[in-house]
């Protein structure tokens, strides 16, 4: 496509991320401070998110892995072996080769907004699937995005596991599944599938205790974005005075997280004063759950039809399979 091979990211003549400075800058401006939750995943960040995924605590990911361990055989059944998988975001993790060892796909084009990211986990995963064709694409996918010429003749299925979609709010959702229907193309016979995992609404104390494990690690991945900002954006915000909350939010059946001052303090960001009292929050990611109902609800906004769904053996995850 156009955009491969050139990066992504713009950024200034000092190397300042514009992206980030404006959205951090803009969120911090706000009565309620905010910075979009993308943030919290520079180097430091995702790796401390694969470690989040180890946690007892954080059960999503174990979740979510069961369930496309043990339905294999009904992928293959329901989705078949011609289509191209596309996946929302290219997964360094182990569920991408469950599903690709589940239906036998004709191809697998990840796609990514970081060309590194994608690089790596394309040459591990054709190392895995040496008969595969893979086609990794370097792009921002909350836009409809244009697939190799390779995979255009090709049926598809989008795979967006992780409950990455909990990290919308439901107007942001509801324009990325209708821009997932445009990236996957296809005709009233030759109707696209996706296949995407959902957190599920569950006891307060143990969606709470996913988010603020006992080692800290959850901790540590929220105050890394204060970091950030102190390093890529000339910042002064004293880490040692803010704390990581995690909470449920019962109306809007999500968990926040935020980083908390444990004092009045004062900061500059890229020269720009700023203030919090005592008890007041940045907020800086949302978790949305979902029921049965009010995930089928979402997708229908999206433009996709649920047509079948899976939970593990505690009832606490769900992958839905749904159609254009
Ligand atoms: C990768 C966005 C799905 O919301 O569960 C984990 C991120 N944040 N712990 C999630 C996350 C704090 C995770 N997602």
């Amino acid at each position: 496509t156009a955009s491969q091979g050139i990066a992504l990211v713009d950024r200034d003549d000092d190397g300042v991320d514009k992206a980030f400075r404006s959205d951090v800058l803009a969120g911090l401006r706000q009565s309620q401070k905010a910075i979009p939750a993308r943030w919290l995943y520079d180097d430091a960040g995702s790796q401390l998110f694969e470690d989040i995924t180890t946690l007892e605590e954080y059960y999503p990911t174990r979740a979510e892995t069961q369930i496309l361990e043990a339905r294999g055989p009904e992928f293959r059944d329901m989705i078949g072996s011609d289509r191209a998988v596309v996946e929302f975001g290219s997964g360094s993790s182990v569920k991408t080769p469950l599903l690709l060892k589940a239906i036998d796909p004709a191809a697998y084009v990840p796609l990514d907004i970081s060309g590194d990211f994608l690089r790596q986990s394309s040459a591990a995963l054709s190392e895995k699937f040496p008969g595969l064709p893979v086609y990794p694409v370097e792009a921002d996918f909350m836009k409809p995005v244009t697939l190799p010429e390779e995979v255009e003749p090709m049926r598809k299925l989008g795979f967006f596991p992780g409950s990455t979609i909990g990290n919308m709010v439901a107007r942001t959702a509801v324009d990325l599944l209708r821009s997932m229907r445009a990236t996957l193309g296809g005709t009233e016979g030759e109707r696209p599938l996706l296949l995407i995992g959902m957190d599920l609404v569950k006891e307060t104390a143990v969606l709470e205790a996913a988010y603020d494990d006992a080692k800290g690690v959850t901790a540590e991945f929220n105050l890394n974005l204060a970091r950030r900002i102190n390093r890529e954006l000339e910042g002064t915000i004293p880490v040692d005075a803010l704390v990581h909350r995690a909470i449920w939010n019962d109306a809007y059946s999500r968990i926040e997280m935020h980083l908390e001052a444990t004092r009045d303090l004062e900061f500059e960001v890229c020269d720009e004063h700023f203030v919090m009292t005592a008890g007041e929050t940045i907020h800086t990611e949302n978790s949305h759950k979902f029921s049965p109902r009010s995930s089928n609800l979402l997708l229908l906004a999206g433009g996709w039809t649920p047509m079948a769904r899976w939970t593990d053996d505690q009832g606490r995850f769900s992958v839905i399979l749904a159609e254009a």
